[in-house]
């Protein structure tokens, strides 16, 4: 439950503003996911929006989340369950790990999309 939160902070601080702006949709988080529309989010939107995250947090363009970077964007201990080998930072691939992880356990009923 934990992890999940984790994509569910991403969602609410990058729908809202960006995503849903590029895509002209503001009713829902899950609608700006929804990049084809057609009422669920694949595997492939997730991901899309997992790299657009990972940039987006990145703000000093190193390609490693530091503790600071994260807290931005999610609260509580998010920084710790994405620093899987304990380095002090979130590689790109401890980030996807997390967030594929975090999809897994959203998508309940295993087809490989949330609705
Ligand atoms: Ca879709
Ligand atoms: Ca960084
Ligand atoms: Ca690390
Ligand atoms: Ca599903």
């Amino acid at each position: 439950m934990i992890s999940r939160t984790i994509a569910a902070c991403l969602v609410a601080s990058f729908a809202t503003a960006s995503f849903a702006q590029q895509s002209g949709l503001n009713e829902s988080h899950l609608n700006a996911l929804d990049k084809d529309g057609d009422g669920a989010i694949s595997q492939s939107e997730f991901s899309d929006f997992t790299v657009f995250a990972f940039k987006k947090m990145d703000t000093d363009g190193d390609g490693a989340l530091s503790p600071d970077e994260v807290d931005d964007h999610v609260v509580g201990d998010a920084f710790k369950i994405l620093d899987d080998d304990g380095d002090g930072s979130v590689s790109e691939a401890e980030f996807s790990k997390q967030m594929q992880e975090d999809f897994s356990t959203a998508d309940k009923d295993g087809d490989g999309q949330l609705n």
